[in-house]
C-alpha cells in the first residue's frame, strides 16, 4: 500500500497545470477542447466562456508530455488553434494542434555534471517497463531528464555495478537501461549511483540521497526470487506470420448456406452487404494458405450474428450458421493445425447484438428479467433506437455494453474461451475495443485462458499506446497500430518520408514495451478497419512494397491482412473489405511473389523473429535507413532506400555498439536479389536501387573467423581485398 501511494505521489508530481485558451472572433454559444488527453471527446471538457462570449478558458491538469487537440465550436465545428505552436499530421491525413507540456520544474536548462540533478524526472519501479526478465537477464531502467547527468550506473548488492546505457528518450524524459545476468534463484538488491561531478548520490526507493548518506546497502529495491513472476507471453508468436480473414469477404465455398440478400462476390459494398464467404470457402484453400507459409490465421467474428460482420454477437456458442456449423469450424482448425496453422479468433466481449437472448429476455420482460444486471440500463421497458436507454458502444443502440459487476455476466463471457478453446482448439484471442472493458474482466480472462492453454495467446486492439494492459496481467500484445502508423509515414506520400522519423517511432514503441512484448506483437499495415496499403500508397507499387519489408523484418509478428499478398487495393470501409480477387492470385502476381519470398525468409532466419533490434543509419537527405536483428553472434541487416534515386551508403558496423564483430566478418546474402556480398573487415558498401531494400542474411560458415580456421592466412587475405576493391553492386 505504501509503495503504491509513493508511485501515485511521483506520478501526480508530474501534473502540470495548462491553459488552453481560444479567441472567437464571433460570439459563440460553447467551445470544447478535444485531444489524445481526452480521447477525443468533444463533449469532456467545456471551456468556460468570458461574458461576451469570445474568450474561452479552459484548465487541464496535465502529465509532461506532448498532446494533439482541436477546439469543438458550438460543439460541431472542429478546428486548429490558431495560436498553436505547431500543428502536426497524425499520418492519415488530419492535421492537429500539438502543446508540449514540460515539467514545472524544467525551468532551469539542464546540463551534465553541474551537480544538478533534477529529481522530478527521476523514476524507477519494480515493474515493466522499468524492470524486466526476459532470456536469463533483468533490464533495469532508469528515467532521467535528458541531457541531465553524466553517469548512471547500477549497483547490485553482491554481484557488481553496471554501467546503463542511453536507450532513447523524448523531449523530456531519457531512458537509461542496462542488463544483468539472473538465474532467478537468488534475491537481487539494487540501487543506482548517479554521478553528475559534485559526489555520487544513490537513487533508491526513499529518492536520491548522497552515497555518504546511505548505511551498508541501504536505499535499495529487492526483487526476490520466490515471489517474481516474470512476464512470460507464448513464444510461437514471434516465430509466427499471421494471416487476417473476414470470413464473409474471403472465399465462398458453399452457395447452399448464402444469406438470401447476398451479392455478387464482385459488386460495390454498402455497409450492410453479404457475398456469401464461409468456413468452406478458408477449407477449400488451405493449400493456398499453406503454400503462403503462414502459421496462424485470425477470423474476425465468426459467431452467430444479425451483421455481416459480426461485431454484435447473437450467440458466443455457435458458428453463424451462414458460415457453417460449429463442427465444420472445428474440422477447419483441426485441418489448420495438421497444416502448421494456428487459429486466432475475434471476441467481442465489450458489447452484444440485442438479439443475444440475455439482452432480448429484458426486451421481453423489463425489470423482471433475471438479466437487468447484464447490461446498464436507465429505465424500463427497453427502447432500442436513437438514444437508447442502456448504455451502448458509442450509444450505438445496436450495441448494448456488456456490465462486467455482473458475476453471472461474468461467468458466461468466462465461459466462451473455455468452449472454443476445447471445442475447437483456438490458441489465441484477439479482444475486441479491449481498452473499454473493465480491466477487472481481462485479468479473470487471462486466468482462464491461460489455465486451458497456457501458451494461448491474448491480443487487445488498441490503437495507442498499450503499455497499460501490457505488463503481465491482463494481455500479452495488441494490434500494433503505431506501428503502422510509422510505416505510414514513412512509405505514404503524404507522410514525412524521413528515416529518422521511422526509426524513433520505432524504437520508441520498441522501447515502450518489455522485449519479450515487443516481439510477441501483432505488427500489421492494414486492417478491416483501415485503407489498404496499396490504396494509400495512391496504387504505388515500390511504395507499398517497402511497407511489406517493413513489416516482415521489424520486431513483432506480421500480420497480412488478406488480399494485400495480391496487392488489393481498396479505401476505407466498407471499399477495404472486398471479396478476395482469386483470379490475380496467380504465380506472375508480384506482389504474391514478394510476400512469399519475405514469408520463407523470416521463417528461416530466426534474428528477423527474435534478435533485439539495432538502429544503424538514418539518412533523411537519402531517404535510406538501415538496421539489424541481432541474435547471440548473428545480425541481419536491412537497408531500405526510399528515395527516387539510387543511393550508396556505407555501413560501419566495426563501430556499432551492440554488434558482434563475429557477426560482421561474415558473406552476407540479400534474400531479396540473392546478391552476395563477401565478408568485409568494418564497412559494407551498399548500392541501393530506387525505392528498393536489401535483407542482408550470414551465410552460415561464412565468417573471415571460420575460413581463418580452415585455411591459409593468403585466403583471408585474399578475402579481405576483394573486400576493399568491392565495386558498389549495381
Ligand atoms: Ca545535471
Ligand atoms: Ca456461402
Amino acid at each position: 500500500m505504501m509503495i503504491v501511494c509513493a508511485v501515485l505521489a511521483l506520478l501526480q508530481s508530474d501534473a502540470i497545470d495548462h491553459a488552453f485558451v481560444y479567441h472567437a472572433s464571433e460570439r459563440l454559444q460553447r467551445v470544447n477542447v478535444a485531444g489524445s488527453f481526452n480521447g477525443w471527446n468533444k463533449d469532456a471538457d467545456a471551456m468556460e466562456g468570458s461574458g461576451d462570449g469570445l474568450t474561452w478558458t479552459k484548465h487541464l491538469k496535465l502529465r509532461a508530455g506532448s498532446y494533439t487537440y482541436k477546439f469543438v465550436l458550438n460543439g460541431e465545428t472542429w478546428i486548429l488553434d490558431p495560436k498553436a505552436s505547431r500543428n502536426v499530421d497524425d499520418g492519415n491525413g488530419n492535421t492537429n494542434s500539438q502543446v508540449l507540456i514540460a515539467p514545472s520544474t524544467y525551468v532551469k536548462p539542464a546540463v551534465k555534471g553541474d551537480g544538478e540533478i533534477t529529481t522530478s524526472a527521476l523514476l524507477h519501479l519494480t515493474e515493466v517497463p522499468f524492470l524486466n526478465y526476459d532470456r536469463g537477464k533483468l533490464t533495469l531502467s532508469l528515467r532521467t531528464r535528458p541531457n541531465d547527468i553524466a553517469s548512471i550506473k547500477v549497483a547490485v548488492d553482491g554481484v557488481g555495478t553496471y554501467p546503463l546505457a542511453d536507450v532513447g528518450g523524448d523531449e523530456f524524459y531519457e531512458r537509461y537501461s542496462v542488463n544483468v545476468p539472473w538465474d532467478r534463484k537468488r534475491d537481487v538488491r539494487y540501487r543506482f549511483v548517479l554521478d553528475d561531478g559534485k559526489g555520487l548520490m544513490v537513487f533508491g526507493p526513499n529518492g536520491l540521497e548522497p552515497i555518504a548518506a546511505d548505511k551498508g546497502f541501504g536505499n535499495s529495491y529487492v526483487v526476490k526470487a520466490a515471489s517474481f513472476h516474470p512476464f512470460v507471453v507464448p513464444d510461437w508468436v514471434e516465430h509466427s506470420v499471421i494471416y487476417h480473414i473476414f470470413p464473409d469477404r474471403f472465399a465462398n465455398g458453399d452457395k447452399s448456406n448464402d444469406p438470401p440478400n447476398v451479392q455478387a462476390w464482385d459488386s460495390k459494398l454498402t455497409y450492410s452487404s453479404y457475398l456469401g464467404g464461409d468456413i468452406a470457402g478458408v477449407e477449400q484453400h488451405l493449400s493456398y494458405l499453406k503454400g503462403l507459409g503462414i502459421s496462424a490465421v485470425f477470423f474476425n467474428p465468426v459467431f452467430d450474428s444479425p451483421v455481416y460482420h459480426r461485431y454484435e454477437t447473437a450467440d458466443y456458442l455457435r458458428i453463424d450458421p451462414i458460415l457453417g456449423t460449429n463442427d465444420e469450424f472445428s474440422k477447419l482448425t483441426h485441418d489448420l493445425k495438421q497444416a502448421g496453422i494456428r487459429t486466432i479468433l475475434d471476441g467481442v466481449f465489450n458489447h452484444t447484438a440485442t438479439t443475444f437472448a440475455p439482452f432480448a429476455d429484458v426486451v421481453k420482460n423489463g425489470a423482471e428479467s433475471k438479466y437487468t444486471s447484464w447490461y446498464t440500463f436507465k429505465s424500463f421497458p427497453v427502447r432500442i433506437g436513437e438514444n437508447p436507454n442502456y448504455v451502448a458502444w458509442f450509444n450505438y443502440p445496436s450495441m448494448p455494453k456488456v456490465n462486467y459487476n455482473s458475476p453471472d455476466a461474468r461467468q458466461y463471457m468466462l465461459n466462451v474461451p473455455e468452449y472454443w478453446q476445447t471445442k475447437a482448439g483456438v490458441e489465441g484471442w484477439r479482444l475486441d475495443a479491449a481498452n473499454e472493458v473493465d480491466p477487472d474482466f481481462w485479468r479473470a480472462f487471462r486466468t482462464k485462458v491461460k489455465t486451458l492453454d497456457k501458451d494461448a495467446w491474448i491480443v487487445g486492439e488498441v490503437w495507442g499506446d498499450g503499455t497499460p494492459w501490457l505488463k503481465g496481467d491482463q494481455w500479452d500484445s495488441v494490434m500494433n497500430y503505431q506501428f503502422r502508423q510509422a510505416v505510414l509515414g514513412f512509405v505514404t506520400k503524404t507522410g514525412s518520408g524521413k528515416p529518422s522519423d521511422l526509426m524513433g517511432q520505432l524504437m520508441r514503441v520498441y522501447n515502450s514495451y518489455a522485449p519479450q512484448v515487443s516481439r510477441n506483437m501483432m505488427n500489421l499495415i492494414g486492417s478491416h478497419d483501415t485503407a489498404r496499403i496499396l490504396t494509400l500508397c495512391e496504387g504505388d507499387k515500390s511504395l507499398a512494397k517497402l511497407a511489406a519489408i517493413l513489416q516482415f523484418t521489424w520486431v513483432g509478428a506480421p500480420s497480412i491482412y488478406y488480399g494485400d499478398e495480391i496487392g488489393m487495393e481498396g479505401a476505407k470501409d466498407p471499399d477495404n473489405r472486398r471479396g478476395m480477387t482469386w483470379s490475380t492470385a496467380t504465380p506472375s502476381n508480384e506482389f504474391l511473389a514478394l510476400y512469399k519470398t519475405l514469408i520463407r525468409v523470416r521463417n528461416e532466419n530466426l534474428p528477423l523473429q527474435s534478435g533485439d533490434p539495432l538502429p544503424l543509419l538514418s539518412d533523411d537527405a537519402k531517404k535510406v535507413v538501415a538496421f539489424a536483428r541481432v541474435l547471440d553472434d548473428k545480425a541481419d541487416i536491412v537497408a531500405i532506400n526510399r528515395d527516387d534515386v539510387p543511393e550508396n551508403i556505407d555501413l560501419n558496423l566495426k563501430t556499432v555498439v551492440g554488434i558482434p564483430q563475429s557477426a560482421i566478418t561474415v558473406e552476407f546474402t540479400d534474400a531479396l536479389s540473392g546478391k552476395v556480398y563477401p565478408p568485409t573487415q568494418s564497412t559494407l558498401h551498399l548500392r541501393l536501387a530506387p525505392r528498393s531494400a536489401v535483407v542482408l542474411i550470414p551465410r552460415s560458415g561464412s565468417s573471415l573467423h571460420s575460413r581463418h580456421d580452415m585455411r591459409p592466412s593468403s585466403s583471408v587475405d585474399l578475402a579481405l581485398s576483394k573486400a576493399s576493391a568491392h565495386k558498389e553492386p549495381q
